[in-house]
């Protein structure tokens, strides 16, 4: 999304919580008029909790009504982008970051004024919850909006065409990656989808400038510690909180690179894939090497393979993109979740058209804050994209189990929470959750649970320095610790240091490749994902627990279970209306974020990974 966004799936939130900054900041210039002919201590706006409430009420209205009017030009542009919705989608960014950015800065004033507990916690909100904050001056705000539009849109319209003439969108070189075993034909999709980025190099180190003079002018040193002030907890207090959750579950990780990267070797040889050393990015399946479940085959186990695989399932059963949302939206349903609106079949956009650019990333919306929710996702009928669509989903009933809530709370506990809904729920699609549904004739045993968790290790272990980094880099760039002239040799010195991966070939500063992943130019924070993947795995335990199921948690699904649903939608109900940790204890009972859960589930691969590193007596580590 453009502006200020916070996140494609809650624009509507966003648009309040998403706060710019203003320009022509009316309501300032009513009270200096006033105070022109009148002494200027009666002049003064009365900063006492009545006045605070009063302004709490009228920015959460105006927020509100903008918001829909933002989510509209917004889906429009990203379904059609043409430079006549890019304009629009810009003006429409201008004026809701004045707006933000007018209230964000009013609502420091009332800092001090006692309130209750929730116009207390709606004032904070209203202050700390903007992505991409402008400068006061009218100029830089158009100017910051038109960048975010122009690198959204240059994100959408991004191809890649082979020497034989065909032009490849996003989704079709991601399926590439994930199902050619040719290194030299990874190369150039690897290659040439990164060239998408180049041109955005100066908007973002515009977008940087603009965006961390916003943030000071809200009273934060910049960017970064505005992003990192969302967590109900001090800045430092939440990195700190992040190396304790990496640090956990690192030697997992540590594992399953050394079994991958093996493995790799056996499969490519010392001269495409070497035994030491980060593992090149092109071979792991996945355009940004973030998730790898699409090379499980290559690493599957001899002995513990479960001998089925669910692309092919799909394709085997018939399913359609409509049918594989259809599936998704059953489990939510089986939990006790009402079906989705009527609307929301007609309006999301699941096939990719082929007579326009759209941005394929895909997204959940909330257009009017009510029930108008919908999808928009160039599905591909593949396991991931199965996996996808329920992640999708998830932020669907989220948003609308909170409707009631009022507006500034409209929003899920913190930002890993809306995205790990989703993933919870499709950590259930097991087996024994395939068979039935009818896509699955026979429920592997025991024997087989090892080929399992590696299939899902791949994905969910992978991803978690990958969810890391994103942002180690982003701030880092917003508080200048990385300049421009560094951006690309920074972003690989990360990827190497977090995920023990490089690039397949020379980069320089000619290249800007964390432009090639959506969230950059999108602006969409990504520590979020990081949580999600630590979150998912408490809820998964838990609701298990509730749901009475005393086997594995691995072979645990919830489907059907209805008490599990009920304690789900007790938390989701919430939106953002209390802090994160009272939300995560209606469900889990704790009021901590623990990596334990992940490392519980994953215990007997850990066991496994290090018998077969040790046994082939690989060097781990990179
Ligand atoms: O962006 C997404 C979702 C939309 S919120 C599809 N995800 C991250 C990514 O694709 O990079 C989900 C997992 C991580
Ligand atoms: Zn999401």
């Amino acid at each position: 999304m453009n502006f200020p966004l916070k996140q494609p799936s809650q624009i509507a939130l966003i648009v309040s919580l998403v706060l710019g900054l203003s320009a022509c900041n009316d309501a300032q210039e009513t009270v200096n008029t006033s105070t022109a002919d009148q002494p200027q201590v009666a002049s003064e706006p009365k900063i006492d909790s009545a006045a605070a409430i009063t302004f709490i009420n009228q920015a959460e209205a105006d927020l509100a009504a903008l918001s829909v009017e933002a989510n509209r030009a917004e889906w429009i542009y990203s379904n059609f982008i043409t430079d006549d919705t890019a304009a629009l989608s810009a003006a429409m960014g201008e004026k809701i970051t004045s707006t933000s950015v007018r209230y964000a800065t009013e609502a420091a004033k009332y800092a001090d004024v006692a309130l209750d507990a929730v116009n207390s916690r709606k004032l904070n909100s209203l202050r700390s919850s903007l992505v991409l904050p402008a400068p006061l001056d009218p100029a830089k705000n158009a100017e910051l909006a038109s960048i975010a539009s122009k690198l959204n849109g240059l994100y959408g319209k991004g191809k890649y065409c082979f020497a034989d003439g065909r032009c490849l969108t996003q989704p079709e070189l991601s399926n590439l990656m994930a199902e050619s075993k040719d290194p030299a034909v990874l190369l150039e999709a690897w290659q040439g989808w990164r060239e998408i980025a180049k041109p955005m190099r100066p908007l973002f180190e515009r977008e940087v400038e603009l965006a961390n003079e916003g943030a000071k002018d809200l009273g934060y040193t910049d960017l970064s510690e505005l992003w990192r002030s969302q967590y109900d907890m001090k800045p430092d207090e939440f990195s700190a909180e992040l190396d304790r959750l990496w640090d956990q579950i690192k030697p997992l990780y540590d594992s399953l690179h050394c079994y991958v990267r093996g493995e790799l070797n056996e499969q490519y040889g010392d001269d495409v894939a070497p035994k030491t050393g980060p593992i090149p990015a092109h071979l792991l399946g996945n355009m940004w090497a973030q998730q790898w479940g699409t090379i499980y085959n290559s690493v599957a186990p001899e002995n513990a393979d479960p001998g089925y695989n669910v692309t092919e399932l799909l394709a085997q059963n018939d399913y359609d993109e409509i049918k594989m949302v259809e599936q998704a939206e059953g489990f939510f349903t089986s939990l006790g979740f009402d079906e989705l609106p009527e609307s929301f079949w007609r309006r999301s956009l699941f096939v990719q058209p082929q007579d326009r650019d759209v941005v394929c990333h895909a997204s959940a919306w909330d257009l009017d804050n009510l029930d108008d929710i919908r999808i928009k996702m160039c599905i591909q009928k593949s396991a991931e994209d199965f996996t996808v669509i329920h992640h999708e989903l998830g932020h669907n009933f989220y948003q609308r189990a909170y409707k009631n809530q009022p507006f500034i709370f409209k929003n899920s506990a913190n930002d890993g929470f809306h995205e790990a809904i989703g993933d919870t729920i499709a950590l259930s699609i097991t087996p024994k959750y395939l068979q039935k549904i009818g896509l699955l004739a026979t429920v592997p045993d025991a024997s087989k649970d090892i080929g399992l968790l590696l299939r899902q290790a791949l994905d969910k272990i992978a991803f978690m320095p990958f969810g890391l980094m994103i942002d180690q880099w982003r701030w880092q760039v917003f508080n200048g610790t990385i300049k421009p002239e560094q951006y690309n040799q920074a972003w690989w010195d990360l990827r190497e240091k977090y995920q023990g991966v490089k690039a397949p070939i020379a980069r320089t500063e000619a290249d800007f490749d964390p432009g090639a992943k959506y969230h950059v130019p999108g602006n969409v924070p990504y520590t979020r994902y990081f949580l999600a993947h630590v979150l998912q795995f408490q809820f998964h335990k838990a609701l298990c627990d509730i749901a009475g199921d005393t086997g594995p948690v691995h072979r645990c699904s919830i489907y059907g279970n209805k008490a599990a649903g009920a304690k789900l939608n007790e938390m989701l109900e919430m939106g953002a209306s209390q802090p994160w940790p009272e939300a995560l204890n209606v469900v889990t009972g704790t009021k901590q974020m623990d990596a334990k859960a992940v490392l519980d589930y994953f215990a007997p691969l850990q066991v496994w990974l290090d018998e077969q590193n040790n046994e082939a007596n690989r060097q781990c580590g990179w």
